[in-house]
């Protein structure tokens, strides 16, 4: 066993090259000539091939990372220490991401620079793409009517090993497209018509170093036809073991991560699944018009109904039934309505509840006595409406809670309509009493007693629901001490109800049976803060205790 460091083989005059692709992992068992990662430059894209065989110790680079002739790719342990002291000292041999296997090496010296100007049209043409007889064109990237710049991606051709780019031996605007998806063209072959003063391609330095095949041609003369062009651009290569890579030409890869577009996401409806550029902006399309996701949107992103948010794990998905009997219910239309208002609310509003308890003693005896007096008008009296309107004296004394926040203004309501939660057989219902302010107790019990019935059979009106200012949600004939009540957007406070309960109290000379109601107000911390919460609380109380003041 010995160790041997992978180098980046010769690639031509490139001074820097970016590692685009990680084809293998420490741990791997590489075959010598396996390709370990892919570099492209601004044309062209080649892997790098491992110089031995053997287990893939250490990769020395990371994706992004810059490399050049020399750059230390990886360590290898192989196992014939002979070997890799014979193949080491060798530098490998590079292998181009799309270059046709046997194409002929480049002649960088044997390319003459052309720079005539061209006026009139030109014919446009493949030119030598190594021992090729017929290509397929799987891409065509410009159309009649476009101005090209030289050596700019006219079409990709594709054979059974690489694809490449082809690009334009001249600049001008397309006259004619002498090609179409699906034609198979060979060296020679009649790209485009290309009208218009132009410089004739210099030699293609920058494909032709960094590929060894196919090699460019002589360049085109001043005059048209152009013989040759330059040289073809090597494509992504669609290799079978590559498995997961995408199959695109490097002007979509190198689009894809402008974009940052998982290339891997996107389905490929060319030849053999190759993405196209059509592909990639119908991908984009979709992402932005919410129709799709990608699969980093949707670990983060919120299910749409599953209640994920976004950095949180998506919800768990548990096959109950494998740990005992199930039944499913659909949710009801109110509980899918208010499941997600609730949901929005919770999260959306930063809520902070105080509790707190008030002497109700004197008022349930009151309370008692009215129902009594009025106990032939049919109308009971309900503790709920005495809160109501306790509620609405507490709001005028504390504006900022009968308020809502319209981004940075704080709209101040000048009328005082309390809503109360209903529990209903289908859900939570919450019917809103208009203008409290201006109703005595009698009326609110009797037109709660109207809404609450209305809310039990299905018929409350949106208009009854609409125009809250203030939600109280009331427990007490049910049970319970205190809870964290949701706050019913846009208000921006509710008061929790409990159940009432003699409690011992202290009066400074002896304890005494009081009958207290628990209280829990919750409200919105980006309008209200603790401190005015303590004090709603305990003027509510004070009203409570003796409703008098309700009058002050
Ligand atoms: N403490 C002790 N007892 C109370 C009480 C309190 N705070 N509030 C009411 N009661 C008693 C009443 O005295 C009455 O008892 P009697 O039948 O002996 O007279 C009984 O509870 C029913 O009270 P009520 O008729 O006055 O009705 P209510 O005002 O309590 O409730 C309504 C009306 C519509 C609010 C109620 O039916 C309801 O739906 N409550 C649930 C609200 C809810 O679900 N909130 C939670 C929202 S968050 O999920």
């Amino acid at each position: 066993m010995a160790l041997v460091e992978v180098k980046v083989p010769d690639i031509g005059d490139f001074d820097e090259v970016a590692v685009i692709e990680l084809l293998v992992k420490p741990g791997d068992t590489v075959a010598a000539e396996q390709s370990l990662l892919t570099v492209e430059s601004d044309k062209a894209s080649m892997e790098i091939p491992s110089s031995h065989a053997g287990v893939l110790k250490s990769l020395k680079v990371a994706l992004g990372d810059k490399v050049h002739e020399g750059s230390l790719i990886a360590v290898l342990e192989v196992a014939e220490v002979a070997h890799a002291a014979a193949t080491a000292a060798a530098p490998p041999t590079p292998q181009p991401a799309a270059a046709p296997p046997t194409a002929p090496a480049p002649a960088a010296s044997a390319v003459p620079a052309a720079s005539a100007s061209t006026v009139g049209p030109i014919d446009v043409l493949v030119p030598d793409i190594g021992d090729f007889d017929e290509v397929a064109v799987i891409e065509v990237f410009v159309k009649p009517g476009d101005s090209i710049k030289v050596e700019q991606s006219l079409i990709t051709v594709e054979s059974d090993k690489a694809s490449m780019e082809i690009p334009s031996s001249h600049a001008g605007v397309v006259q004619e497209m002498k090609v179409k998806v699906g034609d198979k063209v060979a060296r020679g072959s009649l790209i485009a018509v290309v009208q218009g003063a132009a410089a004739a391609a210099p030699a293609a330095t920058a494909p032709a170093a960094i590929e060894p095949a196919p090699a460019p041609a002589a360049h085109a003369a001043a005059t048209a036809p152009a013989p040759t062009s330059p040289a073809p651009v090597p494509a992504h290569e669609p290799t079978a073991d590559q498995g997961k890579l995408p199959h695109a030409s490097p002007t979509i890869r190198r689009l894809a991560r402008e974009l940052g577009v998982p290339l891997v996401e996107v389905t490929g409806s060319g030849p053999k699944g190759r993405i196209t550029q059509d592909d990639l902006q119908g991908f984009v399309k979709q992402v932005m018009s919410g129709a799709l996701q990608t699969v980093a949107q949707k670990t983060k992103a919120p299910a749409v109904a599953g209640g994920a948010l976004p950095g949180l794990l998506p919800w768990p998905v548990v096959d109950f039934a494998k740990f005992g009997p199930v039944e499913r219910r659909d949710l009801s239309r109110i509980k899918k309505i208010s499941g997600a208002n609730l949901h929005r609310n919770w999260v959306v509003i930063p809520h902070v509840t105080n509790h707190d308890d008030a002497d109700i003693t004197e008022l349930e005896a009151f309370r008692v006595q009215l129902n009594k007096e009025n106990e032939k008008s049919g109308v009971k009296v309900t503790m709920l409406a005495f809160l109501i309107k306790a509620c609405v004296a507490a709001l005028k004394k504390f504006p900022e809670f009968n308020a809502s926040l319209d981004g940075e203004q704080l709209v101040l309501k000048n009328y005082f309509h309390i809503g109360f939660a209903a529990d209903t057989p289908n859900g939570l219902m919450v019917p809103v009493i208009k203008d409290a302010d201006q109703k005595g107790v009698l009326q609110i019990s009797q037109e709660m007693g109207e809404l609450a019935k209305k809310a039990r059979d299905g018929k409350l009106s949106p208009a009854d629901m609409s125009g809250g200012c203030f939600s109280i949600s009331s427990l007490g004939g049910i049970g319970g001490r205190y809870f964290t009540p949701i706050i019913n957007a846009p208000e921006v406070s509710i008061l929790g109800v409990c159940k009432s309960a003699i409690e011992p109290k202290w009066d400074g000379k002896g304890f005494h049976p009081r009958l207290m109601l628990p209280l829990s107000l919750s409200w919105d911390h980006r309008v209200i803060d603790g401190a005015s919460a303590a004090r709603f609380n305990a003027y509510l109380g004070s009203i409570l205790a003796d409703f008098r003041r309700v009058l002050l």
